[in-house]
């Protein structure tokens, strides 16, 4: 593109303009992705800045990439039980192979490395790690998760490792149903305990559960029906999905415990939670209170982000459950609410809150089918829920210096391969470039924002969609797994080198 061109363009220079760019993409010549991106017209570059030693970084998880299924020693994962349940996902495939990232992982650290990220956040795999669950370590899982990690400081990448991301060994499912049980706070403690100790000398950074809220109240586990993800199971009353996620919340603080007494040295402890972001349709005082009372009353922020923010399930929530509230074992609370070095937000959309006079306060919007979304029917553009999500947590849970940084953001494209190879996911760029400004927004108005991961590295196996959403920068070709960065990549590359939003 020509830049000495006068900007405003009028509209049948930018038509012609436009066309001649599709006309390129079509052809399959190369994309102006390369090069020292401009100052926007509009605004002084500074303005939209991050500060120094802000976390740029990306994301997977370990079901999603890693493939080597049963490759030395790693036992099933309820994640490998489900999808060979017919019907279970799409074309009924499983993340047996995935981006067989357990073989490749050397080369997708060289694409995080030419990207410019500085940090990386990836799951481990329980049953790589401690194949049954419980007992024995897995040398071989030890030392690949050691290589993963040596392999990333080596490029000045520091590792973010979560410690659950929806693969419970399926071993536990059998023992005492999984979540279900009390019993598996202990087995997640000793695990938590352990990773640390075999390889805290190069992980520091932890995040103890990806999203409670998804694989324990609204995906895994279903009232009246079977769930949707892994271990698909229907409950029959609000008390057992109370309990299930009581669970989940008390495994997670005996993990911040685990974390820290085992930890050669100092550690850094995080947990990565898709809290439900309010958004006031009008940035003004009624609008913001009505989107505040939602914030903290309803579900699942009110028994789940509140509990690990606060160590206590919000009042009114609880006294609503009546006979469906969660048994409480005496110190639980205390156990849940441990202090974190710093909240993860998985951000991907949020809900339009207006004021209004009922009993609540509070009236939220309802969002219909064409309203703009990212490839994915749940997955509306809503780019001030991230500013509006991490102010909540300041506000209203009462964290107003929490560090937090956003763990996940991202969205599916719909961008095919050209004939050079190259994916123009033009949709992407605007998504991540709507949502950054509102992380920019952040930052410039002082909030404790640290750090930017989006959502993902490279296309994978998106759960009960099987490999039919693409959320990757990078392209996977599943049949010959060849990583092709795509023009997203290029964009978030002049991001993190320009270090603001361009
Ligand atoms: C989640 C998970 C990711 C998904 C991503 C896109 O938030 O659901 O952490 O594993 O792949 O969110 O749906």
């Amino acid at each position: 593109m020509n830049m000495e061109t006068q900007f405003p363009l009028n509209r049948r220079d930018f038509m012609a303009r436009t066309a001649a760019v599709t006309a390129a993409l079509a052809a399959g010549s190369a994309l102006p992705a390369r090069g020292k991106p401009v100052a926007e017209t509009s605004r002084a570059p500074e303005a939209l800045a991050f500060p120094k030693g802000f976390w740029w970084g990306t994301a997977t998880a370990a079901y999603q990439i890693e493939g080597g299924a049963n490759a030395d020693g790693r036992k099933p994962s309820i994640w490998d039980t489900f999808s060979r349940q017919a019907g279970a996902t799409k074309d009924g495939l499983t993340g047996d192979v995935a981006c067989d990232h357990y073989h490749r992982f050397e080369d997708d650290v060289k694409l995080m490395a030419d990207l410019g990220v500085k940090h990386y956040r990836f799951s481990i795999s329980w049953s790589r790690l401690i194949p049954d669950g419980r007992g024995a370590l897995n040398p071989k899982g030890v030392d690949f998760y050691r290589r993963l990690a040596e392999a990333l400081r080596a490029h000045g990448i520091t590792p973010h490792a979560t410690l659950y991301h929806w693969d419970l060994p399926q071993a536990l499912q059998d023992r005492y149903a999984g979540w279900q049980s009390r019993e598996v706070t202990k087995d997640y403690a000793d695990y938590a305990a352990a990773a640390a100790r075999s390889l805290g000398d190069v992980i520091t950074h932890w995040i103890t559960m990806n999203e409670i809220s998804c694989f324990a109240f609204w995906n895994g586990y279903n009232l009246g029906k079977p769930g949707h993800h892994a271990p698909g199971i229907e409950l029959k009353t609000r008390k057992e999905r109370a309990q299930t996620v009581h669970h989940a919340l008390v495994a997670h603080g005996l993990g911040c415990q685990a974390l820290r007494a085992s930890s050669p040295g100092r550690c850094h402890v995080a947990t990565a939670e898709n809290f439900t972001s309010f958004v006031p349709i009008v940035e003004t005082e009624e609008h913001l209170a009505a989107a505040r009372r939602a914030f903290v009353a309803e579900e699942p922020n009110a028994c789940i982000l509140l509990p690990l923010l606060t160590g206590a399930y919000n009042q009114s929530w609880l006294e609503g459950q009546g006979d469906q509230a969660p048994e409480v074992v005496e110190g639980d609370l205390e156990t849940i609410g441990q202090p974190l070095d710093a909240l993860g937000f998985n951000c991907y959309s949020g809900i339009y809150v207006r004021a209004a006079d009922n009993r609540r306060g509070y009236e939220l919007i309802p969002m219909f089918d064409n309203f703009p979304k990212g490839n994915m029917p749940w997955l509306n553009i809503v780019p001030e829920s991230i500013y509006w999500g991490v102010r909540m947590v300041g506000e209203a849970a009462g964290q107003a210096r929490l560090p937090v940084f956003i763990s996940e953001n991202g969205c599916a494209d719909g961008a095919a391969a050209n004939a050079r190879h190259e994916v123009a996911d033009v949709d992407r760029i605007m998504y991540l470039r709507a949502y950054l400004r509102s992380v920019q927004r952040l930052v410039a108005e002082g909030h404790p924002m640290v750090g930017y991961f989006p959502w993902s590295l490279m296309d994978n196996f998106e759960w009960a969609e099987g490999y039919t959403k693409r959320f990757g920068l990078v392209r996977v070709d599943y049949a010959t797994q060849e990583r092709i960065p795509k023009l997203s990549y290029h964009w978030y590359r002049h991001v993190i080198q320009a270090n603001r939003v361009v």
